[in-house]
């Protein structure tokens, strides 16, 4: 059977620390889509992680791994999270990690795209992590990518890649920095340090599930960062929804137990595109400061404001969550009042529109209705059980369950695995 954990807003909800709580349950933890652009952040043991492309679950010494088919995949990032995983000490990270052989290699030719590209854009710039993401996942829909598999047939790889790269250089010119016979070299060392990690990823998650193996699914990046129903064009390239998990990874979707939406208790964003309650006073540097919101990837500051439930709720329409985490709760301990996004009213209509909108410029104009909350004032950090929290703290809980309608079972206190009230 299989667990999914999924963001349900703009990312960085703390995805990892929720696998981190699960895998000892799980005998596989797999990613599905994305690329090195995730950050999955973990304290435990009073030792801080950080996972970009590998799956959260090397955290676990009985954990085996899968970067599967719909993930962007940059050579030089995985052994460099490998080593620097090594350092911190886990043990065996070597023999718990594979890949499947349909990943698409994602080139530092297309990082060098993805910041060309930025600057074409100008004022309206994704604002990305420009690691190459979008150029990668493009280069695959266009056909013109190249995959695991290819890359151990030299002479194709080498063709396919020079063509890639010429075809760069025609629309870019001088302004690609970028040598491709020295990426070619390269990958004549990767070739053989990356064989005994890829392998059929289709033919090894079938076999875990009729083994009947547990499963963790690890969702990288967010409900609203996805390229379908994300605020598109301010988006990531991949399918970070439910849907993304079954074309990334070969998983049947009558064998999944739970699908777990992660929430944190307010919202932030990295990078461009609309927000609507993104604070920019004194509570939203309050939040920044607090819930020290900085790119675990790229060290960028995260633009906060809100929870907005008219969000979380459109992305459970999407993901259809069982269940939910609430995250980083204590970082509300001190704010007198608390607001929460509870509708958007269409400033023509003054009518309360049915769910988030597509059109950007609408969502830009809307009047986001708010509900106060009163605040708790007391340290949350070391509680343990739900009905130890103060009472507006249990409240603001219940009231985020009511409106979105999923019950909350887990609730984050604090960054270390420690600081997590379960409720069953
Ligand atoms: P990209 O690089 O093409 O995927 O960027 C497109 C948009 O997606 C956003 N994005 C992210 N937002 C939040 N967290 C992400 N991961 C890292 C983290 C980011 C970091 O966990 O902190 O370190 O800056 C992530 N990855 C992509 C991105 O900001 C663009 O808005
Ligand atoms: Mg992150």
């Amino acid at each position: 059977m299989a667990t999914i954990i999924l963001g349900s807003q703009w990312g960085d909800e703390g995805k990892g620390k929720l696998t981190d709580i699960l895998c000892p349950n799980a005998q596989i933890c797999t990613r599905a889509a994305g690329g090195h652009n995730a950050g999955h952040s973990i304290v435990a043991n009073g030792v801080s992680y950080s996972f970009h492309l590998l799956p959260s679950g090397l955290i676990n010494p009985k954990c085996i791994n899968l970067i599967g088919s719909g993930v962007v995949f940059h050579v030089p990032s995985f052994f460099k999270e490998l080593k620097e995983l090594e350092d911190k000490g886990l043990a065996g990270v070597r023999d718990r990690i594979f890949v499947s052989d349909r990943v698409q290699i994602d080139f530092d030719l297309h990082a060098a795209v993805d910041g060309l590209e930025e600057v074409e854009l100008g004022e309206g710039k994704i604002g990305t992590t420009g690691r190459g993401i979008g150029p990668a996942y493009s280069t695959k829909a266009a056909r013109t990518g190249i995959r695991m598999s290819e890359v151990f047939n030299e002479e194709l790889f080498e063709t396919k890649l020079r063509r890639l790269a010429e075809g760069y250089k025609k629309r870019f010119g001088d302004l690609l920095k970028y040598d491709v016979e020295e990426e070619i070299n390269r990958f004549k060392q990767y070739r053989q340090d990356l064989a005994s990690f890829v392998v059929d990823g289709v033919h090894f998650l079938k076999q875990a599930q009729d083994q009947n193996r547990k499963i963790l699914v690890e969702g990288a990046n967010a409900l609203m960062l996805d390229i379908d129903h994300g605020t598109y064009p301010y988006v990531t390239s991949s399918n970070c929804s439910l849907g993304g998990i079954f074309t990334g990874l070969a998983i049947n979707p009558f064998k999944i137990d739970e699908i777990v939406g992660v929430v944190k208790a307010y919202t932030t964003r990295v990078g461009g595109g609309p927000f609507v309650t993104e604070d920019l006073g004194e509570a939203g540097t309050k939040l920044q400061e607090v819930g020290r919101e900085w790119g675990t990837s790229t060290g960028r500051r995260r633009r906060c404001g809100w929870l907005d439930l008219v969000v979380v709720k459109y992305s459970t329409a999407i993901n259809a969550y069982t269940s939910l985490m609430l995250t980083k709760l204590d970082v509300l301990d001190s704010f007198p009042t608390i607001k929460v996004a509870v509708g958007y009213k269409d400033p023509q209509t003054g009518q309360e529109l049915d769910s988030f909108p597509a059109d950007l410029g609408l969502l830009e104009q809307v009047e986001v209705v708010y509900k106060e909350l009163p605040g708790w004032n007391k340290p949350t950090t070391k509680v343990k059980t739900f009905y130890d929290l103060p009472k507006e703290a249990r409240g603001y809980v219940e009231f985020i369950e009511e409106f979105v309608g999923v019950k909350i079972k887990w609730i984050g206190t604090g960054p270390d695995r420690e600081d997590t009230i379960f409720r069953g």
